[in-house]
């Protein structure tokens, strides 16, 4: 591909240069009028592909007959089909080995569970209970190995006596989780600057307007919002709506300069809450960026929002990912939609993260709860929010 620049005081001036040095099939790549010593001209890029380089290879071809043109355009794209045709096969082989990669994975996770069944199965008369209690955790989607942790913890931690009867091992079960739990709800002070990140449609903004209201008709605070979520069409007229609604006041921050000024101007307010875009978090830019304005202030809580209803290694990944700006906090979204809570221990267990709050539905402000590690190890085992008003 040859790529060459032009000046002319017109496009028609322009192309004409260029259909005579580069010949018919030449493209532009790009035209624009500026402004010069002499005036304005026009500056147009234009691109040609090898094959025709030659002027005489291209003043033979323009003497000869359409049929010939026709030719010409073939030749210019031959290279192109050959490299796309030669693409299609790569693709298709990397598809069908991501395919085969799949299904060995699941090959192998189905052997290790028969495996891991037939370990406990060897233990005596408890082991049908064992086993089944293994294959409750699997199904609720808790992790192969934190399902053969607990039921070797049993197996091991407790007598024959307490393991007979199903529903007291169940019991048991709950509070090896509720205890392992339990561990990361340490040294907690809770903070006045609370934020919410995490990805897009997880449920930020709905969650930041249940804890507003919570705050502010439950406890009687004095609450104001920060929203950095600017430059998404219509991303601040939910906040606003709810803002008005409640009848608080909602700052928009553009800029890191602002966020810091928002936060003096809040300076009497009992607690501000700050809403933040949702994007992947694939785009490092996005968390660098997020990281870098969370340095403004030394004490903001950060609550990464998570939607239960993702599958299980999305969620661990988008938590490993959010770690770069040192989260406190998880909240679950979504209890209502998801049909397997299994995974909320997990996740807990691998962020090392508490878990205060979790929402189960859209309304605003009633669908929220306040949960801590006796409560979430329930929700956990028994996989239902049937209990909703029981709280640990
Ligand atoms: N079913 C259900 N929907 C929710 C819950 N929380 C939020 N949503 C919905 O999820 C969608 C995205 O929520 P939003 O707060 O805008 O997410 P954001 O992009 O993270 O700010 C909206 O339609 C919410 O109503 C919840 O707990 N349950
Ligand atoms: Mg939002």
């Amino acid at each position: 591909m040859q790529i060459k620049r032009y000046e002319a005081l017109s496009i028609n001036e322009g192309m004409a240069k260029i259909k005579d040095e580069l010949g018919p099939n030449a493209i532009i790549l790009s035209n624009k009028r500026l402004k010069g010593k002499r005036g304005s001209f026009v500056e147009m890029i234009a691109a040609r592909d090898k094959c025709c380089t030659s002027m005489s290879n291209l003043n033979n071809i323009k003497d000869k007959s359409s049929e010939l043109s026709i030719l010409n355009s073939d030749e210019v794209f031959f290279p192109f089909r050959t490299e796309i045709d030669q693409l299609k096969v790569l693709i298709m082989d990397t598809r069908k080995k991501a395919d085969i990669q799949c299904e060995l994975t699941e090959l192998k996770e189905t052997l290790n569970t028969l495996f891991d069944m037939l370990g406990i199965q060897k233990n005596g008369n408890v082991s049908s209970h064992l086993s089944k209690i293994y294959y409750h955790f699997i199904s609720i989607g808790i992790s192969r190995q934190s399902a053969f942790q607990i039921v070797e913890e049993l197996k091991n931690n407790y007598s024959q006596k307490d393991l007979e009867d199903y529903n007291n091992l169940l019991k048991i079960a709950e509070g090896i989780i509720e205890r392992s739990i339990a561990t990361f709800y340490k040294d907690i002070t809770k903070k006045r600057v609370i934020s919410f990140v995490g990805p897009a449609g997880s449920g930020k903004t709905t969650t930041l307007a249940k804890l507003a209201a919570q705050y502010l008709f439950g406890d009687k605070l004095d609450i104001g919002i920060l929203t950095t979520d600017t430059y998404r069409i219509g991303a601040t007229e939910q906040l606003r709506i709810y803002a008005d609604i409640m009848g608080l006041p909602l700052k928009l921050i553009c800029k890191k300069e602002e966020f810091k000024e928002s936060l003096d101007e809040f300076g009497e307010k009992d607690i501000i809450l700050i809403d933040t875009p949702g994007k992947s978090y694939r785009d490092e830019n996005y968390l660098l960026g997020l990281k870098e304005l969370f340095t403004v202030e030394s004490s903001i809580e950060k609550n990464l929002i998570l939607d239960i209803t993702a599958n299980r290694e999305n969620m661990i990944e988008t938590a490993e990912k959010f770690g770069i700006i040192d989260y406190d906090n998880i909240i679950f979204t979504k209890l209502d939609e998801a049909n397997n809570f299994g995974p909320i221990y997990n996740i807990i267990d691998y962020a090392g993260k508490p878990v205060f709050y979790i929402t189960n539905g859209q309304n605003v402000p009633q669908d929220l709860e306040e949960v801590g590690p006796g409560r979430l190890a329930r929700l956990i085992v028994k996989n239902t929010m049937v209990t909703m008003d029981s709280r640990s």
